[in-house]
């Protein structure tokens, strides 16, 4: 049914216009008036009309919050009225000495605050223009910020246009969060896919708005509250904090509805006691209340000092620890053979979360702090998902504790253990050790190792339980037919699984230095190593003097690399390894010119942090490749790597048109350049 132009036109705005009421009912207000059929029928019929009439698609449309490619990194953003931190106060008498001090500044005027949740979130300053969504900005230093506007737009409770009058330019200020039902959920689903466990609501919500890729941050469901009004250009301002609270939600906002209006200080005081017993009925973390001053007025009499305004304060919740008995200390064995002692505890309930193991450094440490078996013990959960034994409660000693002592034979396979003289931590010497063995298979076949995709943890186990893998070499005797004779095994899987685990023949020398898991040797040491030998045969032969002389090496990684191949099982693998043809060679840096090199000549600039090796391991494996790395982006400079928060070099790089790389670039370039240096 074909619609005259001007009639598309109205309806594609009044599509918007609904369907952005009924995101503010559902995702803001919390009180749906359509059915999520409803809703779908509207963003079905605006999907198809924009699709029709793609010159119509504007950035502010309700279909356009997932739509933007990943980036290669973040600009930074000037506030244009810096973001302030928080002065603190621990207990009642900061608080009322803050209070005083106000009051005094004040001539002695009786003053209304507002009481408000401290959210442990990410704080970000949104810029709307003639009411849409122009800009999102992370806090950064307080005066800088990154945009993240893409990822802003993927946050349904953060409205794209603004209801009401809205004033031509207005930012606002609030907290990004994620819940923490999400969070669990997210862990839970980690978990089942052999990943590593993200520590916290905040770190996770926080990474997920300085994501790269904004379907990720989509992904999330992240949450806002916006808790100030910051720049609202010529606009009168209101003349409280609370009315200015009001107007933020007429315009569409997230605002807390649990923020108080108090007038005195035993109101402010009865607020937070009740928000400390109450904070875990909250489906978000906090870690205080937030107090200001209401009067706008006498916000700017009071002032700033230095970065806190004099009008505010954060009454922080106490650090939340229990006392629990100590029931056991118990083994885990690690991929290297350490033994890392961890606390079996009576169950207890901290900041809403049963809490039954708490995890202890080592036995020197364990000594230390005088913890024994039987213990009653503080423990606390500072924001992490394992909370850690602080010390013994020596007054509810009744005789009956035990002192803890690392075994002397491996839990998992009876070897006698050792220890370094060096090193605070017991190992388990036998590179055959089953525990040992799954941690170092689960490694080998890890991102940063052999990158065996499809193999995860669940797997490496299985296989390590049927008796289909022996060692990292048994990987690669595997047959089709054998894995799927397995539960649950896919033709599409196994197929997946083979093809992959051939594809990783071809992985570079260093990598699969790094793969075999000797102790010591990271990442980034596997390079070093790898530009002075060209094989695992040359490095097996190398000995302890020859080792200590690549830059880098100390005595102690060469002690254990020449340990390592001095083991019988080991030299083994590595020869069943060659037979299997993973026997990757590549010429020693000292022998190959290095503008033969693939990278020979170009200069590199590393910003922000790389989540699959660090800032040197980086630097290594560029200067492996015969490129050089710098530490400013200057005209010479021919790429930039950027990492997640990448600051001002970004900045450098856009002005003087420098090509930038984001991680997964970078690991292309690698890969490549490698393949090239064969
Ligand atoms: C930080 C926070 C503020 C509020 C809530 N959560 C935070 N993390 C609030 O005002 N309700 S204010 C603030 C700051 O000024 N640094």
């Amino acid at each position: 049914m074909p619609m005259p132009d001007g009639g598309i036109i109205e309806r594609i705005a009044e599509l918007r216009k609904d369907l952005n009421y009924h995101n503010h009912r559902y995702y803001v207000l919390d009180d749906p008036v359509a059915s999520d059929a409803e809703y779908d029928l509207l963003m079905r019929e605006l999907r198809s009309l924009e699709a029709e009439h793609p010159e119509l698609v504007t950035s502010e449309s309700p279909t356009q919050r997932v739509g933007a490619a990943p980036a290669s990194g973040f600009s930074q953003v000037q506030h244009s009225i810096p973001m302030l931190s928080l002065a603190n106060a621990f207990n009642r008498e900061e608080l009322e000495a803050w209070h005083r001090r106000v009051k005094s500044l004040l001539d002695d005027a009786d003053f209304a605050m507002v009481c408000e949740l401290k959210i442990d979130g990410l704080a970000v300053n949104l810029r709307y223009q003639d009411g849409v969504l122009a800009q999102g900005a992370t806090r950064g230093d307080g005066s800088v910020g990154e945009d993240v506007t893409q990822n802003i737009r993927t946050i349904r409770s953060i409205p794209v246009s603004l209801l009401g009058g809205p004033p031509p330019h207005l930012e606002v200020r609030g907290e990004v969060y994620l819940p923490i039902d999400d969070f669990n959920r997210l862990n839970e689903e980690r978990a089942r896919q052999g990943e590593p466990l993200y520590a916290n609501p905040r770190n996770t919500g926080a990474g997920s708005v300085r994501q790269l890729d904004p379907k990720i941050t989509a992904s999330r469901n992240l949450q806002i509250w916006v808790y100030s009004l910051g720049n609202a250009g010529d606009h009168p301002k209101p003349e409280s904090h609370w009315e200015s609270l009001e107007w933020l939600k007429e315009l569409g906002f997230r605002v807390n509805p649990n923020n108080k209006l108090c007038h005195t200080l035993d109101e402010v005081a009865d607020y937070y006691d009740h928000w400390l017993e109450s904070r875990h009925e909250l489906p978000y973390e906090t870690d205080g209340v937030v107090i200001k001053v209401d009067s706008l007025a006498y916000q700017d009499d009071l002032g700033v000092a230095g970065r806190e305004p004099r009008w505010a304060i954060a009454f922080k919740f106490p650090a939340e620890q229990a006392i629990t008995r100590l029931l056991d200390i118990r083994i885990n064995v690690g991929r290297t053979g350490s033994l890392n002692p961890y606390a079996i505890l009576e169950p207890v309930v901290i900041s809403g979360a049963t809490v039954r193991q708490a995890s202890l450094h080592n036995e020197e440490d364990i000594h230390r702090k005088d913890i024994r078996i039987g213990d009653w013990v503080t423990i606390e959960r500072a924001g992490d998902v394992i909370p850690h034994v602080l010390g013994p409660v020596l007054a509810r000693r009744d005789g009956s504790e035990r002192i803890f002592h690392i075994p002397e034979t491996c839990p998992e396979c009876g070897t006698p253990v050792v220890k370094p003289a060096d090193e605070a931590m017991h190992r388990c010497p036998n590179a055959s050790c089953p525990v040992q063995f799954f941690e170092l298979l689960k490694h080998f076949v890890s991102k940063g190792a052999m990158d065996i995709d499809g193999l995860g943890e669940r797997w490496c186990g299985i296989l390590i339980e049927h008796g289909l893998v022996r060692d990292v070499a048994g990987l690669y005797y595997l047959e089709k037919e054998q894995l799927l004779r397995l539960d649950r095994m896919g033709d599409k899987l196994a197929t997946k699984i083979i093809d992959n685990i051939r594809a990783s023949k071809t992985r570079r020398l260093p990598r699969l230095v790094f793969a075999l898991g000797v102790l010591h040797v990271g990442s980034e040491i596997a390079e070093l190593l790898t530009q002075r030998y060209s094989s695992l045969d040359e490095l097996s032969v190398a000995t302890q003097d020859d080792l200590t002389g690549v830059a880098g090496v100390g005595p102690k990684i060469a002690e254990s690399v020449v340990g390592y191949f001095g083991v019988p099982h080991n030299l083994e693998v590595i020869s069943r390894l060659k037979q299997a043809g993973v026997d990757p060679r590549q010429q020693a840096l000292d022998s190959v010119p290095t503008e033969d090199l693939p990278l020979g000549s170009l200069t590199f600039v590393i910003t922000g942090s790389l989540s699959s090796f660090s800032r040197r391991e980086a630097e290594g494996q560029i200067k492996a490749l015969g490129g050089s790395v710098t530490s400013s982006v200057t005209g010479k400079t021919d790429y930039l790597v950027a990492g997640e928060s990448p600051g001002s070099k970004l900045a450098a790089a856009n002005r003087l048109g420098t090509r930038v790389l984001d991680e997964a670039a970078f690991l292309e370039l690698l890969d490549g350049a490698s393949s090239k240096k064969g």
